[in-house]
């Protein structure tokens, strides 16, 4: 154990990808003094409460997985969440990182003491620990997001959310409709519809979908990348690569880019759906890229099958026995499953942060979340954050983009035990300057054209990184003290 680390308690927040991986930077770094506080009873966030029938990464597995700890036997090009539930699982036990874990452990609120340079973390048990550094790891899609329908609550069947599955029900023979047309919407519809009587599929906006490239991989392919690291590292490059290749597709506002993959997948849409009349209530009317592109190879043709229907026409109200449409048309219903999204923290205060001087986070962020390189708040010292704003990618693993935070945070908190720094707060000016940036590139990306999730209430763009994720590699390959104030014991 790295003996300068016993007075220095570092508290990591959530156990997801993002925590757990930090927390393995931590031990390999021989720093053993961090605690990882969850609020659930499990490790895995997104992959432990996403369990939805066909729930599975459209990122590739070789990338969508620590660089550091990569798996030879993935079972496909894109597993299931209950394989990569279980990677996450393996990695913590070879790790032993449970001992570190808290869990049933939720912070809400968070106070900075200048005087000695430590943060007070209170649970919503009203237990109180102290850190001298604090990596959130909140993650920002995990609260799921109910939609705004009158009469959601007076529905007397069944009814869930993709992110919380009821697993206690079993859809088969029954009447389902599913409210939404996002990435787990195209996942959860394919693979029910063969169970159920009849589904109909609530689409608000048509979107945009590619040809999932999906196999399982052969034994001797996984035997080979186990003996070969090589090979299975030379995978993961290829593959990261290619979707750095096809970035500029999927975030640039560029037109006549954006047409040859529109061009693509509407090629894709005639070969999977034969009726002219969906194919035209299928075809998107937004520039590629501008929502998240899905990853599908049978979601716009299990709209095709007998027992499936898709429903354009806006919802007027939830009724105790189904869905009344605008047009007047009841469709009753046995289940209702909510597709539609989260409430979105990548770019808002996890809960009640209060920096230097009394500042508060949601105060400071008020009209936007803003940060340095999305990971440190000018006014919020030695806190770092994994997936902060403007740090999310369209087109690639978010992966890359933390693992790139959890280098940072460890030089930072490398520099910060050596025992004469109170505490780093990154310059304003420095901060400023970082985002005009970001949001000048911004007026170049494709994401303001069209209202997502990726967007504020206001139209602002907090949440994703305009560029290449190796850029953002790049930039945040090392920290740079002379960028922030440092105070002195
Ligand atoms: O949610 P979404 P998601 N009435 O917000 C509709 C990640 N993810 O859970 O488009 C009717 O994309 C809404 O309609 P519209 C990924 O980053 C990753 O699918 O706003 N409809 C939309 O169709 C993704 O981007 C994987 O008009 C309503 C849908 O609900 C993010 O999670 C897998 C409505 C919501 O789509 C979110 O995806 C799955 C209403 N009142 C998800 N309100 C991977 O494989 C909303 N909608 C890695």
């Amino acid at each position: 154990m790295d003996e300068r680390s016993v007075d220095f308690p570092i508290a990591i927040l959530g156990a997801g990808f993002g925590g757990i991986g930090m927390g393995i930077k931590l031990l390999k770094a021989g720093i053993r003094s961090f605690t990882i506080f969850e609020r659930a009873e499990e490790i895995g966030g997104t992959w432990r409460d996403n369990t939805y029938p066909g729930a599975a990464c459209d990122v590739p597995s070789h990338v969508y997985s620590f660089s550091f700890e990569q798996k030879p036997d993935w079972s496909r090009a894109f597993a299931g969440s209950g394989e990569i539930q279980q990677y996450l699982l393996d990695v913590v036990e070879k790790w032993q990182l449970r001992p570190h874990i808290r869990f049933g452990c939720e912070i809400v609120d968070a106070h900075f003491d200048e005087t000695d340079g430590t943060w007070t973390l209170t649970t919503a048990d009203d237990e109180s620990f102290t850190a001298r550094v604090v990596v959130s790891a909140v993650g920002g899609l995990v609260d799921p997001q109910w939609p705004d329908i009158k009469g959601l609550h007076s529905f007397a069947g069944e009814m869930f959310h993709t992110a919380r599955w009821n697993h206690g029900y079993d859809v088969t023979g029954h009447r389902v409709a599913v409210i939404g047309t996002g990435c787990s919407a195209v996942q959860v519809v394919p693979s029910i519809a063969p169970q159920v009587e009849k589904l109909e599929v609530f689409q608000r906006t048509p979107a945009w979908v590619l040809p999932k490239f999906d196999k399982a991989y052969p034994e001797r392919t996984k035997r080979a990348f186990a003996r070969f690291p090589l090979l299975l590292h030379a995978l993961r490059s290829f593959k990261y690569w290619m979707s750095e290749l096809f970035g500029p597709m999927v975030f640039l506002d560029a037109p006549r880019l954006s047409a040859i993959a529109e061009r693509e997948s509407l090629r894709f849409l005639a070969q999977q759906v034969k009726d002219p009349a969906l194919r035209e209530q299928l075809t998107p009317h937004f520039q590629f890229g501008g929502k998240r592109v899905m990853i599908s190879s049978d979601y716009w043709k299990t709209l095709e099958r007998g027992n499936v229907e898709l429903v354009t026409e806006p919802i007027e109200e939830i009724k105790p026995l189904g869905i009344l449409t605008k047009d007047g048309r009841l469709h009753e219903l046995d289940a209702i499953i909510l597709a539609t999204g989260f409430d979105v923290g990548l770019a808002k205060a996890p809960f009640h942060v209060v920096g230097r001087g009394g500042r508060v986070l949601d105060d400071v962020w008020k009209d936007g979340a803003v940060a340095y390189k999305g990971m440190t708040i000018a006014g919020f010292p030695n806190w770092f954050t994994i997936m902060g704003p403007n740090t999310g990618p369209g087109h690639t693993s978010v992966l890359v983009y933390s693992e790139a935070q959890m280098g940072y945070a460890l030089q930072a908190i490398r520099k910060l035990q050596g025992g004469s720094w109170k505490f780093v707060d990154v310059k304003q000016d420095v901060q400023d300057r970082y985002n005009e940036g970001i949001q000048k590139r911004m007026k170049h990306m494709v994401w303001h054209t069209v209202k997502s999730w990726y967007l504020d209430a206001d139209g602002g763009n907090h949440s994703l990184y305009p560029g290449y994720a190796f850029e953002y590699v790049w930039r945040t390959r090392k920290f740079k003290p002379s960028e922030y104030e440092i105070a002195r014991f």
